[in-house]
């Protein structure tokens, strides 16, 4: 939940803590619509530029982002959660960590972004609602970029110990979760060590257990940064090694992901207001999924496994002329990505078969950002060029593989597989401090282009980026990039005792992709796509097509002082999506959602009880066979105690009551022999008691 400024402020013992200081420079030019979500504070005096912590006890870094105004889960499975941002879920919001953006090795996304972000290992969020600013890169809406626990330069001239751990239980899937960052800096030199592990049972609900739901999860890493002269150099290494863990609503559960990241950087002032920032990033994922190891496993000559592999090689490269408030920045970066998957029985070696093969996606771009102001005006004026390649290689099959993939296989690799275009985005952000009210205004040109999955799957498979609707899709090598047109007003507001920040926004998006019936007669099996869909199950497969959209909708975050120690906090989001070009709504649609909590808090504990309210979904896409959903109410309880400085205490019971409850964005139920029945869409945890102590020093 969300403590405000004031409550911060609360000084009774001053202690120094560094830790909000950005390791990444860049990261720390915010514009006014970023709100900033941090990990649990733990001193009493801690006055930081955030706007919050969060309270959410899920390992996934999604879950983390998810409380805040306008965001929500969609859930995947207990590791593959995907943040929605404004109806706007996926490739669609621009994803970091550290400011590293790289794709997911899952065809499915079973590892999206915050797959990468483990609970214990957050510092903070930088979440762009409305539109990620150009300089960040191409991306159809919002931005989030998720900073890890970091070692900040220290003070003097000899190395000084910095330790930032967090460990946590949670009763409901019976998981532990530990981590944290220990490491030695000066104020030349800082270096430090980054370690999590994460495991969890099967999450119960109030009809017993959501079978395939456990999960396991370790990251190790170092990091270092170097003074010299003006600049910084910054180097960072991270494994993560994810163990079995499951995927309910996919054909597949995780075996494993090992995925490295790697990223050096420079930044320094070349001269008095010449800044200069680069970047050198990689990101390798491999990953193994199957429907045998973790789930019910099917007779051998129906079991699967698919290999997985996705690199991701970015530079970045930019000047800035001016202050900080007044600039003009310019840059150019690239993104090269390398991914594929073949998809096998393990018991027959003859059968395997490659539905993405060698695919490469290029992308070069540069970008010039106007960073201005007129009178009490302030405005940010920017836009970029991208010249984006994609291909694949002929796909691969083997011997055993029936006649009709192959002969799909076979026209695949006859056909054209490359494609080529230009993009080009532009904003512009107005907003204005004017005392107690900052009004914001944002329009812009923002667009995506369409993944490898979507271009090149020629195989008719589910894999369609973690849509989990049970469909199966084809791509469609042609596809046009999406392209947004967004506007925004919002005002934040921060009274004596009170603040609000409402946002209004609507989004008309041109060929938005999504799935269409394969051909005009649906259902009618007379292609060789549709006989092989129809020989996976599915006689209606879709097609990765290009269509019209369109998104609106509303957000606020709001609170006030009662009395005294008393306070109140919440956060109301309504969204809506629907097709222009015919009668229907789009997938996965938040419903409309909000959550209250009544807090009393001293200046070193506090305790809140919090309700969260969900409409019914009624607004559901029949293109994709989307299921509507009741609404709920839920209720939870949670307390903090600062123990000592630098040493935190949280607790409480989520869910109080028991209630049994379906989130609209979780999928349904794949796994046989679970207390839910297949098909049905995955329940919510139940009740649920945590403990979590959190202990930092520099
Ligand atoms: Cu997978």
């Amino acid at each position: 939940m969300t403590i405000s400024r004031a409550a911060m402020t609360m000084a009774l013992v001053t202690f120094p803590l560094a830790m909000a200081m950005p390791a990444f420079a860049e990261e720390a030019e915010l514009n006014p619509e970023t709100i900033v979500v941090t990990a649990p504070r733990i001193t009493s005096t801690q006055v930081t530029q955030d706007d919050g912590d969060t309270l959410a006890t899920a390992p996934d870094g999604a879950a983390f982002i998810a409380r805040q105004p306008g965001a929500a889960l969609v859930d995947n499975g207990a590791l593959s959660g995907q943040v929605q941002l404004r109806g706007l879920f996926g490739e669609r919001i621009l994803l970091r960590i550290n400011g590293q953006r790289f794709a997911s090795g899952g065809p499915n996304a079973m590892d999206p972004v915050m797959h990468y972000a483990p609970a214990a290992l957050i510092d903070r969020a930088e979440i762009a609602r409305g539109i990620s600013p150009v300089r960040d890169g191409p991306g159809l809406g919002g931005g989030i970029n998720t900073v890890l626990k970091h070692v900040a330069f220290g003070d003097g001239p000899t190395l000084a110990p910095q330790v930032d751990l967090t460990a946590q239980y949670r009763s409901v899937d019976d998981s532990v979760a530990a981590g944290g960052m220990v490491g030695l800096a000066s104020e030349r030199l800082r270096i430090g060590l980054v370690a999590s592990k994460e495991k969890g049972d099967d999450t119960r609900f109030p009809g017993g257990r959501v079978a395939s739901t456990s999960f396991d999860r370790a990251v190790y890493g170092v990091q270092a940064g170097f003074k010299a002269g003006p600049g910084e150099l910054s180097f960072e290494y991270r494994r993560q090694e994810t163990g079995r863990s499951g995927n309910p609503p996919f054909a597949m559960d995780i075996v494993y992901f090992h995925t490295d990241f790697v990223r050096m950087g420079f930044e320094g002032d070349l001269a008095r207001n010449v800044r200069l920032e680069a970047h050198a990033n990689f990101a390798g994922v491999s990953h193994r999924m199957n429907n045998f190891s973790l789930r019910p496993a099917p007779a051998v000559a129906m079991q699967r496994q698919s290999d997985t592999y996705a690199d991701t090689l970015t530079g970045d490269l930019a000047l800035r002329l001016g202050t900080a408030e007044r600039n003009l920045r310019m840059g150019a970066d690239f993104e090269l990505g390398d991914r594929g998957y073949v998809l096998y029985n393990p018991s027959v070696p003859a059968f395997f078969i490659h539905p993405l093969d060698r695919a490469r996606a290029e992308r070069f771009g540069g970008f010039a950002e106007w960073r201005t102001g007129l009178g009490p005006i302030e405005a940010e004026l920017g836009a970029r060029i991208d010249r984006h390649t994609a291909n694949t290689a002929a796909p691969r099959t083997g011997a055993s593989v029936p006649a009709g993939p192959t002969n799909l296989a076979l026209a695949f690799g006859r056909a054209d597989r490359a494609w080529e275009g230009t993009t080009w985005d532009a904003s512009l952000r107005l907003w204005a401090e004017a005392g107690a009210v900052t009004p914001r205004f944002t329009l812009a040109r923002k667009t995506r282009v369409p993944s490898l999955i979507e271009r090149f799957s020629w195989l008719p498979t589910e894999a369609s980026g973690g849509l989990a609707d049970g469909n199966i899709y084809v791509g469609d090598v042609n596809l046009r990039p999406e392209t947004a047109w967004i506007a925004e007003a919002g005002i934040d507001w921060q009274g004596e005792r009170a603040y609000a920040r409402p946002v209004v926004y609507y989004r008309r998006i041109d060929d938005f992709i999504q799935g269409v019936p394969f051909d005009s007669t649906p259902g009618v099996i007379n292609s060789p796509v549709e006989m092989v869909s129809a020989g996976s199950g599915d006689p209606t497969p879709l097609r990765f097509a290009n269509t019209d959209a369109e998104i609106w909708g509303a957000d606020v975050a709001f609170g006030a002082r009662l009395a005294g120690p008393l306070r109140v906090d919440g956060v109301a989001s309504w969204v809506q999506g629907k097709r222009r070009d015919l009668a229907d709504n789009l997938y996965r649609m938040a419903p409309a959602n909000g959550r209250i909590a009544l807090t009393w808090e001293a200046s070193r504990w506090s305790v809140s009880a919090e309700a969260q309210g969900t409409a019914a979904q009624n607004r559901v896409s029949a293109s994709n066979g989307e299921v509507r959903s009741p609404g709920y109410v839920l209720a939870s309880l949670y307390g903090h105690w600062i123990v000592r400085e630098g040493l935190r205490v949280d607790a409480g019971v989520e869910n109080l009551f028991d209630k049994l409850y379906v989130e609209h964005l979780a999928g349904y139920n794949r796994i046989t022999g679970s207390d839910v029945a297949v098909g049905a869409r995955l329940p919510g945890a139940g009740r649920s008691a945590f403990v979590r102590l959190r202990w930092a020093f520099n």
